[in-house]
Formats: structure tokens, C-alpha cells, sequence
């Protein structure tokens, strides 16, 4: 199972030093969202940030692009060290052309398809996928609720998975106990926020087993 902390949901003002506590904990890939207030009503991280993370960490970093557009900043994301960049086929034209490019720059592509975006309309897609993340939260915020018809949509993206070879990660309000619903339909990453991870008081280690071992706190 792939552990994904979602960095924005970190103390920012000490960011390499949690990068470092959680990469000694066991966490898989950092996950740095990028917003741009437009595609989704909120600000979240910035090149800077990725680099910040990229210099702590030798694991994957991932960039989830939440922005209109992503073909114009792939490379610039890339350069600051992005091992794998996840776009949005609802804000991008070119959307087979964009991940070609991503790939081309040695990163690994990926797309983050909305709770109301359907499979059929990404499937094509899928052949030049390495990445998919599922989106059980309409993307903006940390802290949301779940929406409850995500976990069926996992379910049939999961049934894909041999077809096209994808990595199948969830991202949006995982709680343990959805982490070990979503992992037996066969998700094979989740991004851990609020729900899983930060803010609990419970030292990120601890966290990271318990996750691994399918227990609750
Ligand atoms: C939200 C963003 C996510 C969140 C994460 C927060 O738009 O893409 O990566 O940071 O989902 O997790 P939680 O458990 O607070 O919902
Ligand atoms: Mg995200």
C-alpha cells in the first residue's frame, strides 16, 4: 500500500523538517497540491514548496497540477523535481498530448479525475497513463466529506488497472477505515490529510503502521 502525505496539510513553516520525520516514518510519496484559485477556489503550493520537499526527500514526490491549463507548467514542475505529475483532464484540451510530454520529460503521468467526471470520459486516456488518481472529494480543500459514490468509481477504475497498467491512488478525505474499504476494491495509494495523518497528535510513525496494519485510532 502506498502511503501518500498530503503536504499542504503539514506545518508549512517547518516543511523540510516534516518532510524528513515522515520519510523516516514510512511514507511512500509526497503528495504537493498546486492550486492556481481558478480551476479550484483556493491557493495551495508553489514551485518553491516542491523544491523545498524535493531537497528533503530522496522517495517520489508527486504534483497534483489543480490548475487551468496544467500543459503550460508540466515542465516547470518537473524542474523542480516532480518524479510523477498528475493533471486534470477537466482543465486541460490536449490532455493525451500533455501526459505524452510529462513522460517525454522522464516523470511519470498522471491524471486526477473529479467525482463528477465519468470513466468513459477518460479512457482513452488510460493507455498513456502510468498514474490515476481518484478524487473522492471535489478537489480545493483538505477536511472535506467523503462522497459516498467515489468508492464504486474506484471500484470499476481499480477493474482497469490490468487492462491499461495504471497506478490507482485515492485522494480525499481517507480515513483509516476507508483506506481499508478502498484498499480490498483495490486501490493501490492514498493520500493521507486531515483524516488520516495530520492534526491527530499521534506521531506520524505510529500513524503510518497502524494504517499499514489496517487498525483504527
Ligand atoms: C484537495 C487535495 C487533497 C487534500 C487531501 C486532504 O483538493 O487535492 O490532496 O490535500 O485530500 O485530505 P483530507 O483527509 O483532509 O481530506
Ligand atoms: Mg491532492
Amino acid at each position: 500500500m502506498l502511503l501518500c502525505p498530503s503536504m499542504m496539510c503539514a506545518d508549512l513553516t517547518n516543511l523540510g523538517a516534516e518532510v524528513r520525520e515522515l520519510d523516516a516514518a514510512g511514507a511512500d510519496v509526497f503528495h504537493c497540491d498546486v492550486m492556481d484559485g481558478s480551476f479550484v477556489p483556493n491557493f495551495a503550493m508553489g514551485l518553491e514548496d516542491v523544491r523545498a520537499v524535493r531537497a528533503s526527500t530522496e522517495r517520489p514526490v508527486d504534483v497534483h497540477l489543480m490548475v487551468e491549463r496544467p500543459s503550460a507548467c508540466v515542465d516547470l514542475f518537473i524542474d523542480a523535481g516532480a518524479d510523477i505529475v498528475y493533471i486534470h483532464p477537466e482543465a486541460e484540451r490536449h490532455v493525451v498530448k500533455t501526459l505524452a510530454r510529462i513522460r517525454e520529460r522522464g516523470a511519470r503521468a498522471g491524471i486526477a479525475i473529479n467525482p463528477d467526471t465519468s470513466i468513459s470520459t477518460v479512457e482513452e486516456m488510460l493507455n498513456v497513463c502510468d498514474c490515476v488518481m481518484a478524487m473522492t472529494v471535489s478537489p480545493g480543500f483538505a477536511g472535506q466529506r467523503f462522497i459516498e459514490f467515489t468508492a464504486d468509481k474506484v471500484r470499476r477504475l481499480a477493474e482497469l488497472k490490468g487492462r491499461y497498467g495504471f497506478t490507482l491512488t485515492v485522494d480525499g478525505a481517507c480515513s483509516p477505515a476507508r483506506i481499508e474499504q478502498l484498499s480490498a476494491l483495490g486501490a493501490d495509494g492514498f493520500v493521507l490529510g486531515t483524516s488520516a495523518l495530520f492534526g491527530k497528535g499521534i506521531p506520524y510513525a505510529t500513524c503510518l503502521d497502524n494504517l499499514r496494519k489496517g487498525k483504527d485510532y
